[in-house]
């Protein structure tokens, strides 16, 4: 078990000083206006404005300061004083090639976007062009081309209402093609949690964070990517619960934490511990583990029956409520802890004590992110946390259940009105009645599909709404190649990012308001909504003054597009919705009532109101009725074999960045500073490698496919991690992902274990 002294990267806990520090340096650096300091004020409250950044909830009883280090740092981004005007691009030095060249810090710190912008290939640069304009050439090129070769992306920011009307604008258009950044990311729950509980999103509400007597994490990192979650861990410490991670690297968050919202622990730096012990697994070794886990409590319960005592499984849960029980029994037993320490990287003893503490524990919650989700067998990930959850009833009880940690703001939102590319999970029928056109009934394309058929030449324009796709993906060099060939591409965006870099035959970059602003239409300043990880809806109101009049709302521009594409009908009334966004919520109530039951009227109802979820009352929406217990197929996720030389990468996020936005250099909460141009590997690994520390290396994947894939001039920097895992940035390290590396049900790219080798240079 890991002890956080042995880092030899020094760092302080997470919150206190060093988070108001990390704040106050956006701050410096973009100087957002004074009154953008009163904006973090509204955030997360009733009437206000919902976090930007993560899509961590709200609560009801909120504080004064409602907001964490990295959404102060999100919004404080996006309140720039910077512009990027039509100016810009007069500079002799910002030719789009040139800017290729430049670091992804640099390119959104050029500011907001303030005019439509079309990329002239004469001059190679962009150019302002008027809305309508822009609107008119986009459509004229949609309409020329054939229906199955234009992708609608989604980057999970966007609203429930612009979201909406843009997968109504690509069914009207004639294809589902509607991937979105989950794709990337929570796929492998939508896909493996729908498999297992029924259930596409997480199964616990506020309440259960209050109530529970244990956290176990896996492969999820608050302390940098929903850092408002410290403060329930935070409390539940205080009243005696446990923490257990599991996790390849030491992540501060889940070490130790000082409460920035409390002067007391800010004055006296009073420390709350998180993790009560923290495991160190292999990056793929999580299915093993917790089969480890699983084995302890069907020994104690063996031991507890022999005994006469109370039982620990929950045996009239599994009963009532589940099905496969015999099956992984069975495989528990038969699975011996050598093969488990093997495939996990951690001793028998370690697990048993994890195990002790899972028994001892009336109520558990199951966190879990990326680690699990961006893995070859990452939905079989998913499915043995959900086995030990079943094991003692600690799924639908209050207090426990399982507990995905959603990306974007919106990201669950925008799959809830639509965005999909599964026809199964819209209600077309619906879609007919309310709209009068038969919506297309072929599956669409996910991201993976989308990116492999871009490169086969099948896809000639790409719709963006919000996002950095070409950045985001894996196979980047490829991308980059690929996507510049289209016919047509269009993105809706705050701020310049490397996919404007590779523009296709016509490019199109269309300004949006961001949340905060003030979105005034022709009845008024227009409310947003969006739903957060716990399935809570919330709106948002923008007060302030939008970076230029010659901005957009993304709903504005969804509409824009549509009605320059879509052959006009009486019931498709873009300048209706556009006037008034009630009335496309009053339309997405319509479309799924259980859901939106009373919309406009609940929306501002403190911490959000609730959508619902079967799991959590017990009700399984598989084809058995049941809960599904899983008996593994793998010890690991990776999907491919140890070999010599051969190490697992981890591509990761620092502290100072949201996805491919890099606010700066500086990962404090790893100890890591001033470079993202870096390898982790632990000692004993760059010893046997005959490697030394601060050396340049490269990475090259370790793939046979016919591409070369390699990332130079990386420092080696010795770090704590288990022998045969090392780490590295994404996006910096997406050059070396193959498209092909995902997981098998979800096809989520499997970003957190690719085979690679390491050389010098
Ligand atoms: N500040 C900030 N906030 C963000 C984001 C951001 O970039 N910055 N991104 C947003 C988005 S879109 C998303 S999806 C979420 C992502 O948030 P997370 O789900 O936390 O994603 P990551 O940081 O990529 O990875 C999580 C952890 O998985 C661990 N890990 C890697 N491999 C394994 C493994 O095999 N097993 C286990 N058990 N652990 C492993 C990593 O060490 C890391 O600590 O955060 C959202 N919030
Ligand atoms: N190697 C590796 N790759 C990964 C991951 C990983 O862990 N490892 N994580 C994956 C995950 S989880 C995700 S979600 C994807 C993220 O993929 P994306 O969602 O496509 O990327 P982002 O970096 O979030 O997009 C940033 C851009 O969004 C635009 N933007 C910001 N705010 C707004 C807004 O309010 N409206 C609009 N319209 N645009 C806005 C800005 O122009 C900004 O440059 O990346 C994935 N890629
Ligand atoms: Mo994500």
């Amino acid at each position: 078990m890991a002890d956080e002294t042995d880092l030899p990267h020094a760092s302080g806990p997470s919150g206190g000083w060093g988070s108001m520090k990390g704040m106050s340096r956006i701050y410096g650096e973009s100087w957002p206006s004074l009154t953008a300091i009163k904006s973090l004020g509204r955030q997360n409250k009733p009437k206000g404005v919902m976090c930007v950044s993560c899509a961590w909830p709200k609560p009801a009883n909120f504080s004064p300061f409602e907001f964490c280090e990295n959404g102060a740092k999100a919004t404080l981004w996006e309140l720039t004083s910077a512009r990027c005007t039509p100016n810009f691009w007069t500079d002799e030095a910002h030719s789009v090639s040139a800017l290729r060249d430049w670091k992804d810090h640099d390119l959104e710190s050029t500011g907001r976007l303030t005019h439509p912008l079309r990329y002239n290939a004469a001059t190679d640069r962009y150019e302002a062009v008027g809305w309508e304009e822009a609107f008119l050439a986009i459509g004229a090129t949609l309409q020329s081309l054939p229906k199955e070769s234009v992708v609608f992306y989604a980057s999970g920011h966007a609203g429930l209402e612009a979201s909406y009307l843009y997968s109504l604008l690509a069914r009207a258009y004639g294809n589902n093609n509607l991937p979105q950044s989950s794709n990337m990311c929570h796929e492998t729950t939508s896909v493996g949690l729908t498999k297992v509980i029924g259930s596409p999103v997480g199964t616990i509400v506020w309440d259960d964070l209050l109530e529970t007597d244990a956290f176990f994490f896996f492969g999820q990192n608050p302390g940098s990517n929903s850092p408002r979650f410290l403060h329930p861990l935070k409390d539940l410490k205080d009243r005696g619960g446990k923490i257990v991670t599991f996790n390849p690297v030491i992540e501060q968050g889940l070490v130790s934490f000082v409460d920035p919202q409390s002067p007391f622990a800010m004055l006296t730096g009073k420390e709350t511990k998180i993790s009560d012990q923290y495991h160190q697994l292999k990056a793929g070794g999580d299915i093993a583990a917790i089969l480890g886990l699983c084995k302890c409590v069907i020994e104690a319960d063996d031991a507890a029956t022999a005994a006469g005592k109370a039982q620990v499984i929950d045996h009239a849960f599994v009963k009532q409520h589940t099905t496969g029980f015999d099956d992984f029994i069975q495989c528990c037993r038969t699975t011996n802890w050598s093969e488990i320490e093997q495939e996990s990287g951690l001793t028998e003893a370690a697990l048993r004590e994890a195990g002790e503490v899972y028994i001892a524990a009336e109520k558990v919650i199951g966190v879990y992110g990326m680690g699990l989700t961006q893995h070859t067998h990452g939905a079989l990930n998913i499915a043995m946390l959900v086995n030990l959850l079943l094991l003692r009833g600690n799924i639908g009880k209050p207090g426990a259940g399982c507990c995905p940690v959603r990306g974007h703001s919106n990201v669950q939102g925008q799959r809830t009105v639509g965005i999909a590319e599964k026809t199964k999970l819209v209600p077309l029928t619906k879609l007919k009645e309310l709209f009068g056109f038969n919506p297309p009934i072929k599956d669409g394309m996910n991201i993976v599909e989308a990116v492999e058929a871009l490169f086969d030449g099948k896809v000639k324009a790409f719709i963006s709404l919000g996002g950095n796709l070409v950045r985001a993906v894996p196979d980047q060099k490829r991308m980059e190649k690929a996507w510049a060939t289209q016919d047509l591409t269009v993105m809706v965006s705050t701020k310049l990012n490397r996919s404007h870099l590779f523009p296709a035959k016509q490019a199109y970059i269309l300004p949006c308001l961001g949340r905060f602003e003030a979105d005034e239409q022709a009845t008024g300043n227009q409310a947003v909504t969006t739903e957060d990880s716990f399935s809570m809806i919330s709106a948002s109101i923008g007060e302030r003054s939008p970076v230029s009049d010659t901005v957009k709302s993304e709903l504005a521009i969804v509409t824009g597009i549509a009605k320059a594409t879509v052959a006009p009908q009486p019931e498709l009334k873009w300048d209706e919705w556009t006037a008034d966004y009630s009335l496309v919520r009053d339309l997405i109530e319509k479309t799924y009532p259980d859901d939106f039951r009373d919309y406009n009227a609940r929306m501002y109802e403190a911490g959000g109101f609730y959508r619902g979820n079967a799991a959590h009352e017990r009700i399984w929406k598989t084809p058995q009725g049941r809960a599904i217990f899983t008996t593994p197929s793998e010890l690991n996720s990776l999907g491919f074999q140890d070999a010599p030389d051969r190490y697992r990468l981890i591509t990761m996020r620092s502290n100072d960045q949201f996805n491919t936005t890099i606010y700066g250099y500086s990962d404090r909460l790893r100890g890591l500073e001033g470079s993202r141009d870096i390898v982790l590997m632990c000692p004993e690994d760059i010893a046997e490698a005959g490697l030394t520390e601060g050396q340049r290396v490269q990475l090259v994947t370790d793939i046979e496919d016919g591409h070369d894939r390699r990332l130079r001039g990386l420092t080696l920097t010795a770090y704590k991690l288990p022998r045969g895992t090392i780490a590295g940035y994404y996006p910096e390290c997406n050059v070396l992902v193959p498209i092909s590396h995902h997981d098998e049900l979800s096809k989520t790219p499997a970003y957190k274990s690719v085979p690679v080798r390491v050389e010098a240079g």
